[in-house]
C-alpha cells in the first residue's frame, strides 16, 4: 500500500478499517463488522428529482438496462433512465408465464436433468471492436455451474453449458477486441481436481480454474488451474488478457481462514500463451472431461510463470473493471482494504514479455477510497466510480490524479461522494464496459432498501438506485425497488440493439420442432392434424385470435402427448398461449412462433385446455377440450 499522504476529509472511519483489515489484526472481528455494520446508516435523501430525467408516458427509453436476477435465475431488461422493467428473460429458472422449463424448446437448451434454480450475477453484452454490437448476453449460475447465452434479437436463452471441472461460476467476461469470441468464466470454490469422492479430506488439494468458451459454438476452448480462488473478471482492449481477483488465496475452508492474508491477489492471463500451450498438445484432462487443462499454478512454472502474473492486491479483492475508452487500466476493488488497486494493461504486457521483475511493478496507483470497495465504473471524463458496501456511499475518485498522488504529488484524487440506501455492491455507469462509455448515468445496486418503500413483509425490496453523472456532483434521481436479486447490470444505447417484433419461420429456436412436423408430412403454418405413432401422439395446430386450429382432440389414457402451435397472428404483440388446466402446462406462442409441450395424458377424462395471452375480445371462448379415453 501507497503511504501517501492521506487528502480524504473524512478519515475516522476508513483509518479503523485501515488499521484492523490491512494490518489483519481482527479478522474475525471485523467479519462482525461487515455485517452488524451494514444497517447502521439510517436517515433519508430525497432525489433531486427533475423534469429533465423524466420519460413521460408513450415516450421511450434513451438506454436498454441489462439486469441480473441474482437468486431468481432470470434475467431483466429495464428501460433507462425510466427504470420501468420492459422484461424478464427466464434463464436458469423455471417460469409459468412463457413456459421457459415446461416447453420443449427450453428444455433443449436446458438440457436434460437441468437443475430448477439458478444464480445469475453478471450479464455482459457482445462485443464488436469493444463496442456493444447487440447479438448477445452471456450470464453465469454461480449456483450451478453454468453460463447461459441470451439471443438479443428475440430475447430468449439459446444456449446453456454446465462447465466441468470446477464448482461455482462466479466471475464472467467477455473478450472485447477485435470482437467476442471467448467467454471467460471464473471458478469460485475450491475442490479437488477429480471431484469424483475419492479424496474429500485434503483441503490442500483442493484448486479451482479459468474457463474459455468459444462465444459461437458454446464449446469449451480451455480451462487454467489456478493458485487461490477466483471471484470477478475483465479482459483488457486488446484481446491478449483477462484478469480475475481473489479473495481466498490461503484456499481456506473457514472465514478465518479465508480472512488471513494481508494480500491476495489478482491474477491475469495470457490468452495467447494459454492457446499455444494447448495447440502445442501441452495439456492435461480430467476424468471423463475430455477439454484442455493447463496448469497456471505457480509451483507448475520454474522461474516465471508463462501463463499467468500473480498480482499482490490488498485484501480479499472483489470488482475487476477496465477503464474505457481506450481500456488503459484495470481497476481492482479492495472490499476489506479500503483501496483500490490500479494496474496498467501495458506494464502487464510488459511483465510477460520479461520487462519487469516485480509483478507489482504492474501497479500504478492503490488510492484510499472508503470502507468496503466492492465494485467500480468510470465516464468519459477520466473519473472513477467505486462502490462502498460498508459507508453506503458512491466515491468519485480521477484515475491519473491518483497515479499522480501515488508517485508521491499532493493531489487530492477525491472528487465527490454521494450516499446511497443502502449498502451497495454493484454499481455501472452507462456504456461504461465499452468504447462508448458517455458519463450520463450510473446505476447503484444497493442491498438493503430499508426504510426507502412501503413495508412488504420480512422479506425487503433491493433498492437499484439511479444517479445522475453528468455533472461535477452526481445527483440521485431514482430509487428503483427490485426482486431478488439483481447484482450486475448495464446499460447500452437503445439503438445498439435491434430486436425484431414477430418470428422469423425459420427461426433455429423452434427449428427441431419445425423438422418433427416435416417428418410427419405436417405444414405448421396450415394444418391441423392429429398424428398418432404408437402410444406417441402428435397434436398439431394453428393459432389466430380468438381460435386454436383444433378445438378438440381424444387420445388415449397413458398416451404420451405433444401438443405443437404455430401462432399464424402476424401483427406485433397479438401473442397467445396454451394453457392445459391441472396438467401444470402453460406456453407462450408469439406472432409467427411455434412452441410445443410434451406429457402423459395420465387422466382419463374431459380436460379443456385455452388461451392464457389475452389476445382478443373473445379471448376467453380461445379454448377446446383433451378428450382422455380411459385405458
Ligand atoms: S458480486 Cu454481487 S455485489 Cu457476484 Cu459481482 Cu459484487
Ligand atoms: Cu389467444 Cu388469448
Amino acid at each position: 500500500m501507497s503511504d501517501k499522504k492521506d487528502h480524504i476529509k473524512d478519515l475516522s472511519r476508513r483509518h479503523f478499517l485501515r488499521n484492523s483489515a490491512v494490518t489483519g489484526v481482527a479478522g474475525a472481528s471485523l467479519a462482525g463488522g461487515f455485517g452488524t455494520g451494514a444497517l447502521v446508516r439510517s436517515g433519508s435523501a430525497k432525489a433531486a428529482a427533475g423534469s429533465e430525467h423524466e420519460v413521460p408516458p408513450g415516450e421511450l427509453d434513451e438506454y436498454y438496462g441489462f439486469w441480473s436476477g441474482g437468486h431468481s435465475g432470470e434475467i431483466r431488461i429495464l428501460g433507462i433512465p425510466s427504470m420501468r422493467e420492459l422484461l424478464r428473460i427466464p434463464v436458469f429458472n423455471v417460469d409459468s408465464a412463457t413456459g421457459w422449463g415446461i416447453t420443449n424448446e427450453s428444455k433443449r437448451v436446458l438440457g436434460p436433468n437441468a437443475p430448477l434454480n439458478g444464480d445469475t450475477h453478471h450479464p455482459k453484452v457482445s462485443y464488436t471492436d469493444a463496442r456493444y454490437d447487440g447479438r448477445y448476453c452471456f450470464i453465469n449460475d454461480k449456483a450451478n455451474t453454468r453460463v447461459a447465452r441470451i439471443r438479443l434479437d428475440i430475447m430468449r436463452t439459446d444456449k446453456i453449458v454446465t462447465i466441468p471441472n470446477v464448482q461455482s461460476i462466479h466471475g464472467l467476461t467477455l473478450q472485447r477486441v477485435p470482437s467476442t469470441e471467448r467467454v471467460f468464466a471464473a471458478g469460485e470454490m475450491v475442490v479437488p481436481l477429480n471431484n469424483n469422492g475419492e479424496y474429500l479430506d485434503d483441503p490442500s488439494e483442493y484448486w479451482t480454474m479459468m474457463t474459455c468458451i468459444d462465444a459461437e459454438t458454446m464449446e469449451f476452448k480451455w480451462q487454467a488451474i489456478v493458485d487461490g480462488n477466483l471471484d470477478n473478471c475483465d479482459t483488457d482492449y486488446t484481446g491478449r488478457f483477462v484478469a480475475a481477483s481473489c479473495y481466498n488465496s490461503a484456499r481456506g475452508m473457514t472465514l478465518p481462514e479465508m480472512m488471513g492474508p494481508e494480500r491476495d491477489w489478482t491474477v491475469i492471463f495470457d490468452i495467447p500463451a494459454i492457446e499455444r500451450a494447448v495447440a502445442e498438445g501441452n495439456y492435461i484432462t480430467i476424468g471423463d472431461s475430455p477439454v484442455p487443462v493447463v496448469d497456471a499454478r505457480e509451483q507448475a512454472h520454474a522461474g516465471r510463470n508463462t501463463f499467468a502474473l500473480y498480482v499482490p492486491t490488498p485484501r480479499s479483492p472483489h470488482g475487476v473493471n477496465t477503464m474505457p475508452p481506450e481500456g488503459k487500466y484495470c481497476v481492482v476493488s479492495g472490499k476489506l482494504s479500503p483501496t483500490c488497486t490500479v494496474i496498467e494493461w501495458a506494464r502487464v504486457a510488459e511483465w510477460f514479455d520479461g520487462g519487469l521483475s516485480d509483478p507489482r511493478d504492474t501497479v500504478v496507483a492503490e488510492p484510499e477510497v472508503g470502507l468496503g470497495p466492492l465494485h467500480t465504473t468510470y465516464d468519459n471524463r477520466g473519473n472513477a466510480y467505486t462502490s462502498l458496501f460498508l459507508d453506503s456511499q458512491v466515491v468519485k475518485w480521477n484515475v491519473e490524479d491518483a497515479i499522480r498522488a501515488y508517485n508521491g504529488e499532493e493531489v487530492n484524487y477525491i472528487r465527490d461522494r454521494i450516499d446511497v440506501h443502502y449498502n451497495i455492491g454493484h454499481i455501472k455507469a452507462s456504456l461504461a464496459c465499452s468504447r462508448d462509455v458517455d458519463g450520463k448515468y450510473l446505476s447503484a445496486l444497493c442491498k438493503f432498501s430499508k426504510d426507502r418503500f412501503l413495508p412488504v413483509g420480512p422479506m425487503h425490496a433491493e433498492n437499484d438506485q439511479l444517479i445522475d453523472i453528468s455533472g461535477e456532483q452526481m445527483k440521485l434521481i431514482h430509487d428503483g425497488p427490485t426482486y431478488a436479486e439483481p447484482h450486475d447490470a448495464l446499460m447500452i444505447r437503445a439503438d445498439q440493439l435491434n430486436p425484431k417484433a414477430i418470428y422469423d419461420r425459420d427461426d433455429p429456436y423452434f427449428a427441431e420442432t419445425v423438422a418433427m412436423a416435416q417428418a410427419d408430412g405436417v405444414t405448421l403454418e396450415r394444418d391441423n392434424k392429429v398424428i398418432r405413432d404408437g402410444n406417441k401422439v402428435r397434436v398439431y395446430m394453428t393459432s389466430v385470435a380468438p381460435n386454436f386450429g383444433t378445438t378438440e382432440f381424444r387420445v388415449k389414457q397413458g398416451d404420451e402427448v405433444t401438443i405443437v402451435v404455430t401462432n399464424m397472428d402476424t401483427i406485433e404483440d397479438v401473442s397467445h398461449g396454451f394453457a392445459l388446466i391441472n396438467h401444470g402446462i402453460n406456453m407462450e406462442i408469439h406472432p409467427q412462433q411455434t412452441s410445443s409441450v410434451t406429457f402423459i395424458a395420465d387422466k382419463p377424462g374431459v380436460h379443456w385446455y385455452y388461451c392464457s395471452w389475452f389476445c382478443h375480445a373473445l379471448h376467453m371462448e380461445m379454448s377446446g377440450r383433451m378428450l382422455v379415453e380411459p385405458a
